[in-house]
């Protein structure tokens, strides 16, 4: 018999429905499937996004800055290609590549000096003599100053300085990533945290190689005008060298508005005179120095102590 007769006496049987499951049952199936779906992938989504955020400490600092290495790296171009062109052969990609490796993978409270020292070495930069300014509460003061004298520095107009100013960071040792959601306060975790020890290092090291005559501004209005646990009064003054110092000249700024709390002839300033003393290096101290509150009178033209700058 030929196949296809065969065929025809033994038909194959029109394929049926599995079970007599009615229309809207089959629907409900259907359903059923993509809601237990969904709720896998809202499952998993969740706990890999708990495991994401768990695995770093918590602290009562703020998180790394957004976009740390961006910034890091933008920074760094800016300063040697557009500000300070001289230092156009410094590595940023380097830089910013040694600066994470320094933190990263490490308990951001056991920080050390020693962390920061390939970023230190590739940031070197000279500073004149005689050009170094040093601030304490005088952040934004200081810093209109330099702004406006293109030739002082600061540590904040050094590469490093630049690069860092005003950022967070820190990392884990847990985990390779930075930790974006906070990072150890530096009063109410730990003294050894990333950025108070990155500070500290800094400042140490544009202290040690000031030379010629150095100034420092600081802040008249402020309760603790010569602050000996500040960086400059715990750091700074404390790493001049004589043999390139031969004086400090300060600079005792009141705010046009606020009280006059501290002169050159309170005794928080002659603590200052005293150390520096010690350490064979000369103070010189003036009270609202002129250049500056020049400046204050600019943002101030009509105060009363502004038409008697003379
Ligand atoms: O963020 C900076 N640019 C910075 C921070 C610390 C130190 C710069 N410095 C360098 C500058 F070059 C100045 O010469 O030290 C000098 C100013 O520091 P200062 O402590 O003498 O002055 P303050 O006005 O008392 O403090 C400046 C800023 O640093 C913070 C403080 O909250 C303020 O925002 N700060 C002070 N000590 C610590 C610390 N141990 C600190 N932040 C973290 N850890």
């Amino acid at each position: 018999m030929d196949p296809m007769s065969e065929h025809r006496l033994n038909p194959v049987p029109e394929e049926k429905p599995c079970c007599n499951l009615s229309k809207n049952a089959k629907n409900c199936v259907g359903i059923l499937c993509v809601v237990v779906v969904v709720t896998i992938v809202a499952v998993v989504v969740g706990v890999l996004k708990w495991g994401q955020a768990r695995k770093h400490k918590e602290w009562n600092g703020k998180g790394t800055t957004p976009h740390f290495p961006e910034i890091v790296l933008g920074r760094c171009y800016t300063y040697t290609q557009v500000k300070r062109p001289e230092l156009s052969n410094k590595d940023c990609q380097e830089i910013a590549k040694v600066f994470q490796k320094a933190f990263l993978s490490k308990d951001p409270c056991l920080s050390v000096e020693q962390d920061y020292q390939p970023l230190m070495e590739l940031t070197r930069q000279a500073i004149p003599c005689s050009k170094s300014l040093f601030w304490s509460k005088s952040n934004e003061l200081a810093h209109q100053y330099t702004r406006i004298q293109q030739e002082m520095f600061t540590l904040e107009d050094s590469l490093l300085g630049y690069i860092a100013d005003g950022l967070t960071w820190c990392g884990d040792a847990g985990s390779s990533e930075m930790n974006y959601q906070s990072c150890p306060h530096w009063r109410k975790d730990c003294l050894n945290n990333t950025v108070s020890v990155f500070w500290d290092t800094v400042s140490r090291q544009f202290a040690e190689n000031a030379c010629g005559v150095v100034q420092v501004v600081l802040n008249g209005s402020h309760s603790n005008t010569f602050d000996k646990n500040s960086t400059f009064g715990r750091v700074e003054v404390h790493n001049l060298q004589a043999e390139k110092v031969p004086t400090l000249q300060a600079w005792v700024m009141h705010d046009l508005e606020g009280a006059h709390r501290h002169t050159c002839s309170s005794s928080l300033i002659n603590d200052l005179k005293v150390i520096l003393s010690t350490r064979n290096i000369s103070f010189t101290c003036e009270d609202n120095y002129r250049p500056i509150r020049l400046l204050q009178c600019v943002k101030n033209p009509e105060h009363s102590f502004c038409s008697s700058v003379k």
